[in-house]
This record gives structure tokens, C-alpha cells and sequence, in this order.
């Protein structure tokens, strides 16, 4: 595998951190272990841990008024699995990377599937994009997509995502994600069920190209762009959608796609109960589709989603593996920091949420202990696990600090040389 950052320098950073890191594991450890803990188990379990980054989180993201383009932005999709390749040498968590098409189109995808493999990266679900119009294009999705009125709009954004399955089963990918923004901006605009039918109508002709092995994610959002009444917009249509197509049909949910105050893990506990929970967009909002770095505003959502996973897991076994994507736009960071920052807050949920006594949340359950219950998940949030990251980072040949070291390696300048800016608007004003 080619190391884009170089090995030595990482050592040599870790090398600074390595006495501190040492006394704050053992530290750490001692305290786990009066709570009947083993952190090398936790450290093992850590390192299991992968979260797929999402190609066009590696660009400079924008808002509908605004986008002011970063240093050295990735101008193809080689150059955006350079950026996710570093994110994974330093973190060691994110070896997927989720195209999005047309915007990663290759002219050949073994050539792509080639340069993933020598950056030790492998592709994970593959995103459509029937959301904006492209140069040439022969319909226009301005009127929506799978559930436009115009048979014609909609044979094209079908045959848009058949496309995407074929050139993903040549990356290797083995998962379809369908985020559709389609729906009404006014009252009357459309006929509320008509469009539900039309979308349905799609998805089976999509549903019926998917491989055997694949799975098709449905992506809902509450709004935007469609502002009044959105066709996929929460996780019950999303769900019956799912349990209509089929088997191989389940529902993504994405972080910041619901209302405000929602009980996300709720929704998570829900479809995982009824084997449709596909798999997540993680990232972060405090108002709407904000798209902010992973754990940024609500870390506590975010682990009690890994709560329920938890549970979920030792209910389902290993056949329960929902996929994880992080969905971010940075608009005023560094793409990779902020990448790698969001790994390390999802792992972070991941790691504390293991920490939870499974039995012993069920024992203060059956006795209707609700404060000792509440004060249990508290706690294993509360712990700082920060050493046992970065100490499986460290042993996976990663970076014990990965901003730190990314900072020091000088990429970001490096590469500013290299690619020179790209005026005009985001390849994605949408995430
Ligand atoms: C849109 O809001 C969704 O989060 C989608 O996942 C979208 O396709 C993706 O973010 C790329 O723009
Ligand atoms: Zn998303
Ligand atoms: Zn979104």
C-alpha cells in the first residue's frame, strides 16, 4: 500500500506523544478495570471499527449562497482518494470511500478500482444523483426524478441509477444509496400519492438490476429542495418503500435529515427490530440539514444511536451490519481534518457504547430503576476514551494525534501546489 503521508514522520510524531499516551492508557485502564472492564478488549474492539468517507466530503462543500473553494482542492476522483487515503493512514478507520455519479465517473473504472486498491482503500456504496441537472443532459430533473410526471424523466433517472450499480459492481461496491430531493413546493403542485406510486414504479425497475448480493439504501430528508411536501421524507415511508421492493431494500438513515428534536435512536431501534436498517449518513445539525462534522453539537445523539446499535448487535449477531457513511460539508475547515476529526467522534460512540453493561442496563430496566438506568449510559459517555483511540490508531500504524500529524506533514500546502484552485460553483451544493 502506498503511504501518502510518510511513514517516518508519523512515527516521529507519535514518538512525542508516546510517554503521555502511555500513562494516560494505564491510567485509563485502571479505571475500566474497577468497573469490571478490560481496555485491551476495548483497544481490540476499537480497531474493528470502519466508517466509509464520502468522496465529495474530500472538496470544500457550499451552501445555496455561497461557496469559497479551499487550498488545494481534489479535482478528479484520483485526487479525492488521495485526500480519503490520508484520512485512513492517519486514522486507520475509514478505508471505504462512497462515490458519487456522475461527478466520479470514470472512463475506466478498473483503472479507478486499481488506484483505490493501491491506497489500500476499497469502494463502498455507490451514491446516484438524480438531484441536478448535467452539461447534456437530455431531461431535466427540475420537475423531480424517479416520481417526475414526464415518463421520459423518469426512464432516464432509472436508467441513471441502473448505471450506477454496474459501474459500482465494477469498483467492488456492493450497495446502491437513492437519495431523491423530489417532491412539491407548493400545495397542489403534485398529487401527494400519485408521486408515491411513480417512485415506487421506479425503484422496482432498479430494484430488479441490483445483484444478488447488492442492497439498495432509500435515503430520506424531511425537506429541501423540496420545501413543502417531500416524497421520501421520513422513515416511514422510507420503510414501507423498503419492506414494498423487497429483501435487499433498506432504509440509510442520514443524521441531519430529520425534524428538530426527533428521537433519532428511537428510529434506529425501530428499523433495526425489523431488518431494514441499511446503514447511515453520520454527521451533524443543531437547526436542519446542516451537515456539520460528526459529534460537533449532539455527541450524546450520537452515542446513544450506538446504543441502540449495541443492542442491536447482540440481538442480530455478526448478520447485523448496517453500513457506515459519514455525509459532512465543510464549508470553513480543512475536509480532511474535519474527516478525520468525525471518524474518530463516530469510533468514539462506537467504543463508549461498548462500554454499556448490557445485563445490568436490563436488570435497572426490569426493576423500573430509571435513575440508575440514565446514570449508567451517562457514565459510559462520560468516560473519556481518547487513549484507547489513539492507542488503536497507534498500533494499526496510524497517528496517535491525526490533525496534529496531518498539520505537520504539510500535505494541505503540498498539494495547493499541485492542484491550482478551481473557480465557479461546488461539483456539490448538496449534501
Ligand atoms: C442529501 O441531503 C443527502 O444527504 C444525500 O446523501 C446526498 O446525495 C449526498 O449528500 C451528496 O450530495
Ligand atoms: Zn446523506
Ligand atoms: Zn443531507
Amino acid at each position: 500500500m502506498t503511504n501518502i503521508i510518510d511513514a517516518g514522520l508519523v512515527a516521529d510524531q507519535n514518538a512525542k506523544l508516546e510517554a503521555g499516551l502511555q500513562a494516560d492508557y494505564e491510567a485509563l485502564g485502571g479505571m475500566l478495570a474497577r468497573r469490571g472492564l478490560d481496555i485491551e478488549e476495548l483497544t481490540a474492539l476499537a480497531q474493528t471499527f470502519d466508517v466509509a468517507v464520502p468522496s465529495w466530503g474530500a472538496g470544500t462543500g457550499g451552501t445555496r449562497f455561497a461557496r469559497f473553494a479551499g487550498r488545494g482542492e481534489p479535482r478528479n476522483v484520483f485526487e479525492k482518494l488521495e485526500d480519503c487515503s490520508v484520512i485512513n493512514q492517519l486514522t486507520r478507520a475509514t478505508s471505504g470511500v462512497s462515490p458519487h455519479f456522475p461527478w466520479d465517473k470514470p472512463s475506466d473504472a478498473s483503472e479507478l478500482r486499481q488506484a483505490a486498491d493501491s491506497l489500500g482503500l476499497v469502494f463502498d456504496a455507490v451514491n446516484s444523483n438524480t438531484f441536478q441537472d448535467q452539461l447534456g443532459q437530455e431531461q431535466t430533473y427540475k420537475f423531480g426524478s424517479l416520481t417526475a410526471q414526464s415518463k421520459e424523466v423518469r426512464a432516464q433517472a432509472i436508467a441513471h441509477n441502473i448505471e450506477c450499480i454496474e459501474l459500482g459492481r465494477a469498483l467492488g461496491s456492493n450497495a446502491l444509496t437513492v437519495w431523491v430531493g423530489d417532491g412539491a413546493n407548493f400545495p397542489g403542485q403534485n398529487n401527494l400519492r400519485g408521486s408515491l406510486e411513480r417512485y415506487l414504479d421506479s425503484m422496482r425497475e432498479i430494484y430488479a438490476a441490483l445483484p444478488d448480493d447488492w442492497n439498495v439504501f432509500i435515503e430520506h430528508k424531511l425537506f429541501e429542495p423540496a420545501f413543502y411536501a417531500t416524497v421520501i421524507a421520513d422513515w416511514g415511508t422510507s420503510f414501507a418503500c423498503a419492506t414494498e421492493l423487497g429483501p435487499k431494500a433498506k432504509c440509510l438513515v442520514d443524521l441531519g435529515h430529520h425534524a428538530p428534536n426527533t428521537n433519532i435512536e428511537m428510529i434506529v431501534a425501530r428499523l433495526a427490530q425489523f431488518g431494514k436498517l441499511g446503514g447511515f449518513h453520520f454527521n451533524d445539525s443543531k437547526y436542519g440539514d446542516d451537515d456539520l462534522d460528526s459529534g460537533s453539537i449532539n455527541p450524546f445523539q450520537l452515542f446513544l444511536v450506538f446504543n441502540e446499535l449495541a443492542d442491536a448487535s447482540l440481538r442480530g449477531g455478526s448478520s447485523f451490519k448496517p453500513a457506515y457513511m459519514l455525509d459532512q460539508s465543510h464549508n470553513v475547515t480543512d475536509p480532511i481534518e474535519s474527516l478525520m476529526s468525525s471518524a474518530v467522534e463516530v469510533q468514539r460512540a462506537f467504543v463508549q457504547s461498548a462500554m454499556v453493561d448490557r445485563a445490568e442496563l436490563a436488570g435497572l430496566q426490569g426493576a423500573n430503576d430509571v435513575l440508575n438506568s440514565a446514570q449508567l449510559l451517562k457514565r459510559a459517555f462520560r468516560t473519556d476514551v481518547s487513549p484507547i483511540l489513539a492507542m488503536a490508531r497507534v498500533r494499526a500504524g496510524g497517528a496517535a494525534d491525526p490533525v496534529a500529524a496531518y498539520r505537520a506533514s504539510g500535505y494541505r500546502d503540498r498539494v495547493a501546489g499541485l492542484r491550482p484552485a478551481k473557480a465557479g460553483a461546488s461539483s456539490s451544493g448538496i449534501v
